[in-house]
């Protein structure tokens, strides 16, 4: 019998990208459960071999539905949330439902039915690092959260430590850095600025843009998450990240260059509220220990393949963009 894997969030981003990396590295069949809020999308998972891939519309939260589904499955993987910073500021209700009673939700489930659970978090549950640190984020870092969406990423965290130790759940955790490729909102940095290329608008730099964070192409993450799952530690914590730290600037400069723009035709617009000013990950232990490297070494090369996927997959985005960015017009950025 193949393994069933139950993937929350499988219409996301990260989620849509890890489904099809498990389709190709492995003979598992999979479960999505996803409440397809703005953020998930049907269309995302089209044209995925039908007697592999089944997608549950319904909320992580509803107890009945993930008791159900979690029975059938063998393995947990648990990518839904509200995912985005900016939102997390204008209403954080969603953030404390989704993140946290959510997950909340699926711990109880996979203690009841003992079935192996993995939890996808970020590295923002460690705050931020000067510029000049020569430290980065490893295991061991205390945990220091600065807005509603990591505060509740790391509460999320927390529960599953609790629910090991406690009740013996059979988990592993995973804090990853900023993940760029395809299928990823228009919301988000990279995507934002690509598609307001395309449309003819300047890219928008919050404050100066000195903020650093560390890029990851998505695939790289998803095979870390896959051998954690195979071979990693049940109750361990992993941190992901492949040395890709990009100050902003940086960033939207490489994304003029690549689209054959001036690299000054950006625009400076309002800085975030509380923004953290750089995250960097240590993943020495996830190398070492499970022998994962990343594929995706060159920044500007993952940049150019994410590129060419905003351009040849307009349908695919154009009908989140006018949306995404009046929201963003109504505050200035
Ligand atoms: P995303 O916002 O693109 O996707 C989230 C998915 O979860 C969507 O399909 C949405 O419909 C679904 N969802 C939201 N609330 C739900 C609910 N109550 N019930 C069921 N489904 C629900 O997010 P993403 O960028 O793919 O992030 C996935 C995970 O990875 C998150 O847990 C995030 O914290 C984590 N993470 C993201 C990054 C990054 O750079 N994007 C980095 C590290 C960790
Ligand atoms: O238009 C923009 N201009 C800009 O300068 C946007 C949307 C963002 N930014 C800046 C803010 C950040 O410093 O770019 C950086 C990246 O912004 P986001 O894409 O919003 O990502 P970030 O806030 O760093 O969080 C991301 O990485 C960690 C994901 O959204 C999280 O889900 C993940 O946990």
């Amino acid at each position: 019998m193949p393994t069933t894997y139950l993937v929350t969030g499988g219409a996301g981003f990260i989620g849509v990208n890890f489904v099809r990396h498990l389709l190709s590295h492995s003979d598992a069949d999979v479960v999505v459960l996803d409440r397809l809020t703005y953020a998930g999308r049907r269309e995302s998972l089209a044209g995925l071999p039908a007697h592999r891939v089944r997608l549950v519309v319904g909320d992580i939260c509803d107890v009945g539905l993930v008791d159900s589904l979690v029975t059938t499955a063998d393995v947990v993987v648990h990518f839904a949330a509200e995912s985005h910073n900016d939102n997390s500021l204008h209403d954080p209700t969603p953030f404390v439902q989704t993140n946290l009673v959510g997950t909340f939700t699926l711990l109880e489930a996979v203690r009841r039915h003992g079935v192996r659970y993995h939890h996808v978090s970020t590295d923002e549950v460690y705050g931020d690092l000067e510029l000049d640190d020569p430290e980065k984020f490893c295991e061991t870092t205390p945990y220091n959260p600065s807005s509603p969406y990591s505060s509740t990423k790391a509460g999320s965290d927390l529960l599953v430590r609790a629910w090991v130790r406690s009740f013996g759940v059979q988990a592993t955790i995973s804090n990853c850095s900023n993940n760029y490729g395809p299928f990823q909102h228009v919301e988000k940095f990279i995507p934002r600025q690509i598609t307001n290329v395309i449309d003819g608008q300047r890219p928008k730099l919050y404050g100066a843009g000195l903020n650093v964070r560390d890029w990851i192409y998505v695939d790289d993450h998803n095979a870390a998450v896959l051998a954690i799952i195979e071979r990693g530690t049940v109750g361990e914590t992993y941190l992901i990240g492949a040395n890709g730290e990009k100050d902003n600037k940086s960033v939207i400069e490489a994304i003029l260059r690549l689209m054959g723009q001036p690299e000054s035709a950006y625009e400076h617009v309002v800085d975030r509220p509380g923004h953290d000013m750089r995250y960097a990950i240590d993943a020495s232990r996830l190398r070492t220990e499970l022998g994962w490297a990343p594929q995706y070494t060159s920044f500007e090369d993952g940049l150019a393949a994410t590129i060419d996927w905003y351009r040849a997959n307009e349908q695919w985005w154009r009908p989140m963009k006018a949306a995404t960015e009046a929201k963003y017009a109504k505050v200035g950025q």
